[in-house]
């Protein structure tokens, strides 16, 4: 049975458990990192040198990397549904993820560390402005593409929508001021009515 090690509140995490639960593949997961710690371990160094999470097992594949663990997936087990086999079609997907990743991850994760995950005394506020400065304005690219379309990915859920519909969640429940965008805000009620969505990504934030 596929492997997944992570701990479930980690958003690289979700994007892979999201993606299994989408395809409908039996899995399990092992709790690891953060609290649960088992990545300085020989197995887990065995598994991923870089000794982060998510971490995939697939018979006699290893895979690290969030982004490339989802691709897999799709690829191998959701062809004709979160993967499109025509290489346009694909390559927007891929544009997508790579946005998400490269230009929206850190603002984000500004953000969230600092509003989740840090202390309130220890909080630095001055760069939470800013980062949701940044990633106010990202959004707004989001929200136009998603003005014509259901999906960032086209007119069906598709691994395109994977990393950003990941944080989207949280986005939509962090303590903070978010720009109006009606059409981003449409995307992740249509992401919630997903029950692939609402078990592995729309969970309580930690
Ligand atoms: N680019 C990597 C980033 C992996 C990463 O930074 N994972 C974090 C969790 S989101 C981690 O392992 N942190 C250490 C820990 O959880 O203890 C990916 O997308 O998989």
């Amino acid at each position: 049975m596929i492997r997944v090690w992570g701990r479930d509140n980690s958003n690289n995490v979700k994007k892979v458990l999201w993606c299994l639960e989408e395809a409908g593949v039996p899995y399990e997961r092992i709790d690891a990192g953060g609290a649960f710690g088992k990545l300085d371990t020989p197995e887990f160094g065995r598994l991923n040198p870089n000794r982060k999470i998510p971490v995939l097992e697939d018979g006699g594949t290893v895979l690290w990397e969030s982004n490339s663990i989802v691709r897999y997936l799709a690829a191998r087990y959701a062809s004709g549904s979160l993967h499109d086999g025509d290489p346009a079609k694909r390559a927007q997907a891929d544009q997508w993820m790579d946005w998400a990743s490269i230009n929206f991850v850190p603002p984000f994760t500004t953000i969230f560390w600092n509003l989740i995950r840090t202390a309130p005394e220890k909080r630095d506020m001055v760069a939470v402005a800013a980062a949701i400065e940044t990633a106010s304005q990202l959004l707004t690219i989001a929200d136009a593409t998603l003005a014509d379309r259901p999906f960032l990915s086209g007119e069906a859920l598709g691994i395109g929508d994977i990393p950003l519909g990941t944080l989207i969640h949280a986005w939509f429940n962090l303590p903070i001021e978010r720009p109006d965008l009606v059409h981003l805000r449409s995307w992740y009620d249509r992401l919630l009515e997903r029950p692939a969505y609402a078990k592995s990504v729309a969970i309580p934030l930690s």
